[in-house]
């Protein structure tokens, strides 16, 4: 069907979560919804409210704008406006806009009949957003553990943070997340250049089909995962990413709060070293090292 018949049949009212048909039309090729309206209003709301504060930060240079979240000493409280108050505000309109947007994306879904991987999906990096800014500060017992707007400012958070546990990349759940990161990556790289080799050709010659790709890796691994199977490890290995991230930075404070190098000693202290006098597993190890020479 030609792509303009097919929206003309298929965009219909209908599928709404709330309000029956308020809201329930087009702009131009934009879906409105309730959820439309909700988004707009959070997004220009906490857009306005950015511009704002930093109008009052003393700074127009992009790098350095940033409205923070409230001292420590604030407590998991509200916080005057200029001290807090309005990063709290921001925060409740990116999270109202965010959740918006994927409400929307779910009635998008129920009108067309599809899936809800795509909200599911957007549902990931909004609970790694959330994971930041309310689950651990809450956790933590202050507003003023979340991280700051503002370009070099969150980079400074996120460099304190990880010093605050002497090296982040001891972190579990740290090297899950950036192995995810990576693999997902990859498997991007193989898929996009796959497709692009055998769907894409030179001028004048004609497409190949997927069995060319299902064969280039036949002949090549031995393997192939299929052209719906790749879009499944593509979307495990993405959700992955994002949920592995939430995870190693929830249990940074909450869970662990000495340096992440430490998290490792459980290896040391499992109970099948030679302890000799030694009562830790580290002291047996140290020993061992001691009696062939290699500490002093
Ligand atoms: C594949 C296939 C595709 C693909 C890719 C593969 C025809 C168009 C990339 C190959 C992928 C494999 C073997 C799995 C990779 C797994 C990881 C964890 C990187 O077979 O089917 O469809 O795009």
């Amino acid at each position: 069907m030609a792509l303009l018949s097919f929206e003309r049949k298929y965009r219909v009212r209908g599928g709404t979560l709330v309000g029956g048909d308020l809201f329930d039309f087009w702009v131009g090729p934009f879906y409105v919804g309730f959820f439309g309206v909700t988004t707009a209003f959070f997004a220009v709301l906490g857009t306005v409210l950015i511009f704002w504060g930093a109008s009052q930060g003393g700074t127009w240079n992009p790098w350095l704008i940033n409205i923070a979240p409230p001292d420590l000493s604030y407590g998991l409280g509200m916080a005057p406006l200029m001290e807090g108050g309005l990063w709290q505000i921001i925060t409740i309109c990116a999270i109202g806009a965010f959740v918006s947007w994927a409400l929307r994306e779910v009635e998008i879904c129920r009108k067309l009949g599809m899936g809800y991987h795509v909200p599911f999906a957007f549902a990931f990096a909004i609970f790694a957003y959330v994971t930041l800014v309310v689950i651990r500060p809450v956790l933590m017992g202050a507003w003023g553990h979340a991280f700051p707007y503002g370009i070099f400012s969150h980079l400074d958070w996120v460099s304190n943070t990880g010093y605050a546990y002497l090296h982040f990349h001891y972190n579990p759940a740290h090297m899950l997340a950036v192995t995810f990161f990576f693999t997902t990556t990859l498997a991007l790289a193989l898929h996009g250049a796959l497709v692009l080799s055998a769907a894409n050709p030179p001028k004048g010659e004609t497409a190949l089909t997927p069995d060319h790709e299902d064969t280039f890796f036949r002949d090549f691994i031995g393997y192939s995962v299929g052209t719906l199977g790749i879009h499944r490890v593509g979307l495990l290995l993405a959700l992955n990413a994002g949920f592995w991230s939430a995870i190693c930075i929830v249990i940074s404070g909450p869970l662990w709060t000495a340096g992440w190098p430490e998290w490792w000693n459980w290896w040391l202290d499992l109970p099948i070293w030679p302890m000799g006098d030694a009562v830790t597993g580290r002291e047996a190890m140290d020993a061992a090292a001691i009696n062939r020479g290699a500490l002093q």
